[in-house]
């Protein structure tokens, strides 16, 4: 029977990288402007005023200190609080593929893959470039990898359940070996004129390589012990853009067709839906949650992670068990807890297990118990 591992994982970081200091005053000065320009409305009352934005709230709410971004002047320019990314020609590469390329050498240079060693690229991310040609049909191409290609788009969760599925298609035989890659350009459908969600994502790209473990020739690989994916319906995140927007013009260009959430109550929610996920997971696996050398969770808010953390291990947990990227990449979507991964695993000891876990959108949620080969 097949045992799949990841045997590497490679990152894609921007290079623009924006803080909140600077965020909050591009920010602050447009709302300074609207309410100038609109004083008269305001006072009338047929207009509200727009409230300024704090660096003190957002970090103390978040735990997110900076974020990449493919362009910062578009976003920082108060007139705009929009990137800039030029539309390319069919002819070039997209800038999503740009970069899930750019994680899926490092992963490949890591893992000592070859194009031909590989037969199965899944591009699993909350945004594609387009409806199709698929992304990952793209990527694939770029690479020179022969075999077949698909996108899974599931909010943050998109990484776990690519990791489900080619955990599968190595065990079964479908393939025998996958390229999953995460790109994350947030800032295309981030309304940066929406003080409760202006400082949230960033961008960034994620890869990894997963194998049977019989072909497996570097040191360091992860099993894949087993998975759990659950999804519940819920409006408290959602972006309505989509191919049918062109026709009710009259609301194609409305805030909703961007990022918009009720953070509060996803915080409330999900909480509880992950924290007993999670114990389900390890319970029906018979191991103790004390067991856990590491827990690589989703970056959504680092108080979220924490709570989580705590209600797993009965306890609070220690930076160094639940690990944060947040500070300094925000929330990069599905990408997330690959990056923690990918930068707070050089520590675990042969035999060590741990999890992967991520969450958002839908919502969606998926675990993966991991163990460090021997
Ligand atoms: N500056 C100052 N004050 C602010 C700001 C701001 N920027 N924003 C809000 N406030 C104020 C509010 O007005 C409110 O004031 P009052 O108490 O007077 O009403 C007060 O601060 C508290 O506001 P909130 O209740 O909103 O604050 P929270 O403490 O709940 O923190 C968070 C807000 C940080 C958003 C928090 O709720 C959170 O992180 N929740 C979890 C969210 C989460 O995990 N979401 C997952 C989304 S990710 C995902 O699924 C991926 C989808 C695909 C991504 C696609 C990319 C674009």
């Amino acid at each position: 029977m097949a045992q799949p591992v990841i045997s590497a994982t490679g990152l894609y970081t921007p290079p623009h990288s924006i803080s909140n200091e600077e965020l909050v005053e591009s920010f602050n000065t447009y709302v300074e402007n609207f309410n100038t320009e609109h004083s008269a409305a305001i006072e009338a009352g047929t207009i509200e005023a727009l409230e300024p934005s704090s660096t003190a709230f957002i970090e103390k709410a978040s735990g997110i200190k900076s974020r990449y971004v493919m362009d910062k002047e578009g976003i920082l320019d108060p007139t705009r609080l929009c990137p800039r990314i030029p539309e390319r020609s069919d002819d070039e590469l997209s800038i999503l593929a740009e970069v899930a390329v750019a994680a899926a050498r490092d992963a490949m240079k890591a893992a000592d893959k070859r194009p031909e060693d590989i037969d199965c690229v899944l591009v699993a991310a909350s945004n594609m470039q387009r409806a199709y040609p698929a992304m990952a049909i793209e990527v694939q191409e770029e690479l020179g990898i022969e075999g077949f290609a698909f996108d899974m788009v599931v909010g943050c969760a998109s990484a776990v359940y690519g990791l489900q599925t080619a955990a599968d298609y190595v065990r079964q035989g479908t393939a025998k070996c996958v390229l999953v890659c995460n790109p994350e350009i947030t800032c295309g459908h981030m309304n940066y004129r929406e003080r409760d969600s202006h400082f949230i994502f960033g961008d960034v790209a994620t890869a990894m390589i997963i194998e049977d473990a019989s072909t497996c020739t570097v040191p360091d690989a992860f099993e894949i012990v087993s998975v759990r994916l659950k999804s519940k319906f819920s409006n408290n995140i959602r972006n309505n853009f989509g191919y049918m927007n062109r026709c009710a013009e009259e609301h194609a260009a409305d805030p909703d067709k961007l990022f918009v959430q009720e953070g509060r109550k996803v915080f409330r929610e999900v909480v509880p839906m992950v924290s007993e996920m999670i114990v389900n997971h390890l319970s029906d696996e018979g191991w103790d949650p004390a067991s856990l050398k590491r827990m690589w969770l989703h970056q959504a808010n680092v108080n979220m992670n924490s709570l989580i953390a705590k209600k797993v291990l009965g306890r609070e947990p220690t930076q160094v068990e639940s690990p944060t990227v947040l500070d300094e990449y925000a929330n990069t979507s599905s990408a997330g807890s690959i990056i923690a991964f990918h930068k707070h695993r050089d520590d675990i000891e042969p035999g060590d297990v741990g999890i992967i876990c991520a969450f958002g959108a839908g919502y969606s949620a998926g675990s993966l118990l991991v163990k460090k080969m021997s």
